[in-house]
């Protein structure tokens, strides 16, 4: 088995406005000096890559709300992607998003969401991350966009965030999974238990293991959910292995970890869609980063089965 689309449409998304730390917009180049495209072409697939979409540059604007920093070109731009990521979709294909950081979830969740919404088709997130990204307006310690995409994703925050191509919730919490887990800012996790998350943290992991883990998420999956996006931010490896994040957390993802994730999802047959998020080539060590984020995409799109 593999992932279920025979055509991957590379969509690259150099967002750096939901972020503190500069560098991140490089990200999709970096995933591309990796080999990204090629190493998906060797596994069979034939690959359509888009290049980039536009975003305005930090300098050419300013922060109005201190607690959603750059709002305005996010969602503008966010808008750009979903519609993009819906049009892979209606093609039959299989959309691979390159970050940028992790704002872009707002957008690819809701292109998905509004894809299945259309196809009657249920929804299932699988976020690998060392944060839920469960912040909101009201909570945020930093107000940068890219620790909100999970809650706005699930109806909590800012209406303009929610309200991403005018519907809102986009997932529900029943069918989402987060794995990988080890940061939680203390208002943070209000709204995570609020929603009634599945999170699944790094203590879990050294309890539990990740494949057990991992067959109990995709056994619930497997009667819940037609669609399986997967949002794949890299800092949840650990840093000693990804060196290139804005925002590192030690006690990560084991390498092997963290492809044993990629490799029961491949194993499902259910991933209709991937995101890669928070490459940062400022911050990292000859590449190393990208390579293994790419490392980690084939593991996900089948390199071990086919
Ligand atoms: N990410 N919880 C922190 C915040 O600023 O809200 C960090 C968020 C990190 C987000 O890595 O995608
Ligand atoms: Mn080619
Ligand atoms: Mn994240
Ligand atoms: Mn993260």
């Amino acid at each position: 088995m593999q992932a279920n689309k025979r055509i991957v449409e590379i969509i690259g998304f150099p967002m750096d406005l939901g972020a503190d730390r500069r560098g991140v917009d490089m990200g999709p180049s970096a995933l591309r000096i990796a080999g990204i495209e090629k190493r998906l072409e060797n596994l069979g697939y034939d690959v359509i890559d888009h290049g980039d979409l536009q975003i305005q540059h930090r300098a050419q604007q300013k922060v109005i709300d201190t607690k959603l920093k750059y709002l305005d070109e996010i969602v503008k731009t966010g808008e750009v992607l979903a519609n993009r990521i819906q049009g892979v979709l209606n093609r039959g294909n299989f959309p691979l998003c390159i970050g940028g950081d992790h704002s872009m979830s707002l957008a690819s969740i809701a292109g998905v969401s509004a894809y299945c919404r259309d196809k009657n088709k249920r929804l299932g997130v699988l976020w690998v991350d060392a944060h839920p990204d469960m912040n909101t307006d009201q909570t945020t310690p930093s107000g940068n966009i890219h620790g909100m995409p999970m809650a706005a994703s699930l109806g909590y925050g800012h209406d303009k965030l929610t309200g991403l191509l005018g519907f809102s919730p986009k997932i529900k919490a029943e069918n989402c999974a987060l794995i990988g887990i080890r940061s939680i800012d203390i208002e943070e996790r209000k709204t995570i238990i609020d929603s009634g998350l599945e999170v699944y943290s790094m203590s879990k992991i050294d309890q539990l293991g990740v494949y057990n883990i991992m067959q109990k998420i995709i056994d619930k999956f497997k009667g819940n959910v037609d669609h399986l996006h997967v949002s794949f931010d890299v800092d949840s490896l650990d840093p000693r292995f990804v060196p290139g994040v804005g925002t590192p957390v030690a006690g990560g993802l084991s390498y092997r970890e963290a492809h044993m994730i990629m490799e029961s999802v491949a194993e499902s047959g259910m991933m209709c869609s991937l995101e890669v998020a928070e490459v940062n080539p400022i911050l990292d060590v000859q590449n190393q980063s990208a390579e293994t984020a790419v490392e980690i995409v084939a593991s996900g799109m089948g390199q071990i089965i086919i």
